[in-house]
């Protein structure tokens, strides 16, 4: 009987390291389609269930802009298509002005000021490190626009200024 708890156990702690860790963190260096740095993504899972995330944004024009996490962890310039759409479940519509929304990658606009530079952080519900590292990974995004948080299938918010791909932090 004892053995076999160990071997369960052992089982547990095999199975472990594929599994995200308790408060993992997930970053990310954000980039234009020249591949130019725009700043830094971090995304940290917290005991309360929601994803903290904390971005740094530099060099970038003074406006309001649209901010999301998409579901493909690729930036292939020069469009950034590759990023696929929004990160979503099931059955999830685009923004926080749509009775079924908004996608679990939907975030707030982020307004740039004169000097090009914020930071802003986010609580996000519905997010975890597992669904962010998915198979295909997930990408954030800057778009040229404001979203308007309603409009399908992504808040009519224009090109994709800027990408990243979020990966375990080491
Ligand atoms: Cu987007």
């Amino acid at each position: 009987m004892t053995r076999m708890k160990t071997a369960a156990m052992i089982a547990v702690l095999a199975a472990g390291p594929a599994m995200a860790a308790e408060n993992a963190t997930m970053s990310a260096d954000i980039a234009n389609a020249e591949g130019e740095p725009r700043g830094t993504i971090e995304a940290t899972e917290t005991p309360s269930g929601m994803m903290h995330v904390t971005i740094e944004l530099m060099d970038v024009a003074e406006g309001t802009y649209g901010a999301h996490l998409h579901e493909t962890g690729l930036c292939e310039g020069p469009d950034f298509k590759s990023a696929g759409g929004h990160l979503a479940k099931e059955g999830e519509e685009h923004g926080v002005l749509s009775e079924n929304g908004p996608h679990v990658g939907d975030m707030p606009n982020i307004h740039i000021p004169e000097n090009g530079a914020i930071t802003v952080e986010y609580f996000v519900p519905e997010l975890d490190a597992n669904l962010i590292g998915d198979e295909d990974g997930t990408a954030f995004m800057l778009h040229a626009k404001a979203d308007d948080l309603k409009s399908q299938p992504s808040g009519d918010a224009g090109d994709r200024m800027a990408c990243a791909v979020l990966a375990a932090k080491q």
